[in-house]
């Protein structure tokens, strides 16, 4: 296969070899090893490349999935067992003025998938729509400042996507290449939409990469209340929906890299001295975050603004993966303000 000058994806650097043990295997959703590998054959340049149709993929084949999730979350999988624990947002400090300055925007997601339902890519048009409706449901009981309404896809128009897409509140329109050769978009935009509470702080995603995306964000760098308004949003969703959860691996996503808490705490902050010395990756590697550009995964930064996040998900509880971003974010900013 032709990389170009990268690495392999994790995906064919552990493909094992006997290859012949899986080809008559299927999961009770009728999974193959083939639907899980798809996205790395089709884009040689994937970093991963693995996706898993439904939760049982996990274990049965486990031979695939445990060697790229120990590598890409830097984790023993034979010692691994799910941790959580969402902390206490209120114990969260403050950054200085001069350092919340540098600070646009500040958000934190957690994925989830509702139990009894396979992945996106093996939902059918009618298990899309009866899980959209569920989730629609549950979400039409949330109240205070959490209630809101929902809107699928289907319903709104052109010029309503883009403006939200704009805004960072939507996801963008089925352009990831890598989700659609898995299989991601089958049926795109049916069955999917999005929740917003009344002062779009409060977003849930239903049934673009994962089932649910509950995300929590804001206007400039209060993590505080960002994270304090996830926590109460989390409980809430908990007590309305079953979600799939792995002794090992915690919360299962459809993708191995979001797996374990399925948290992704960003802020969007100007660090255009440290992007110009090409060392931004470097640096955020060495602390176990991940930079990514401003309208995503994929994407470019604008104006010397990156998103800088949590590169791990799994082996560590919520509270932690937080104030790595958090703990991470102030060095990134000592750095580039030179104190
Ligand atoms: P995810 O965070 O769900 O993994 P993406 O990386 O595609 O997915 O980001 C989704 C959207 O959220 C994009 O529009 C992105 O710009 C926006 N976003 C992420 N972090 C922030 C942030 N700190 N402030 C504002 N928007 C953000
Ligand atoms: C890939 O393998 O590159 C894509 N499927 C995205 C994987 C998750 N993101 C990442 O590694 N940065």
């Amino acid at each position: 296969m032709s990389h170009g000058n990268k690495k392999p994806s994790l995906t064919e650097k552990y493909l094992p070899k006997d290859l012949w043990k899986w080809l008559s295997i299927k999961t009770s959703f009728g999974t193959t090893i083939y639907d899980c590998i798809k996205s790395a054959l089709d884009n040689p340049d994937s970093n991963v490349g693995l996706y898993a149709p439904d939760p049982e993929a996990y274990d049965t084949f486990a031979d695939l999935f445990h060697p790229v999730i120990a590598d890409y979350h830097k984790v023993d999988v034979s010692k691994l067992k799910s941790v959580h624990d969402l902390g206490d947002a209120s114990n969260l400090e403050d950054l200085s003025a001069e350092y919340a300055e540098q600070i646009v925007s500040t958000r934190v997601r957690v994925g989830r998938t509702v139990k009894g339902f396979p992945m996106a890519s093996k939902l059918t048009r009618e298990q899309r729509l009866d899980l959209e409706s569920r989730v629609r449901e549950a979400l039409s009981k949330l109240d205070g400042d959490l209630a809101g309404s929902y809107k699928s896809l289907t319903e709104m128009s052109y010029d309503e996507r883009n403006k939200l897409i704009e805004e960072h509140i939507l996801y963008n329109d089925a352009d990831d290449k890598y989700l659609r050769d898995a299989g991601g978009y089958n049926d795109w935009p049916i069955g999917r939409g999005i929740f917003m509470n009344k002062a779009k702080n409060f977003i849930v995603w239903v049934n673009e990469e994962d089932h649910i995306r509950i995300i929590s964000m804001q206007k400039g760098a209060s993590l505080k209340q960002v994270w304090g308004r996830l926590v109460k949003a989390i409980h809430a969703m908990e007590t309305k929906l079953e979600f799939v959860r792995h002794d090992k691996f915690g919360y299962l996503t459809f993708c191995p890299t979001n797996i374990g808490t399925g948290l992704r705490a960003s802020v969007h902050v100007k660090v255009p001295k440290i992007a110009d010395s090409g060392k931004l990756k470097e640096i955020c590697e060495s602390m176990d975050l991940q930079p990514r550009g401003v309208h995503g995964e994929h994407t470019e930064s604008v104006g010397g603004v990156y998103d800088i996040s949590n590169k791990i998900r799994i082996g560590r509880t919520e509270w932690d993966l937080i104030n790595t971003m958090w703990i991470g974010v102030r060095k990134l900013l000592d750095s580039e303000l030179k104190k």
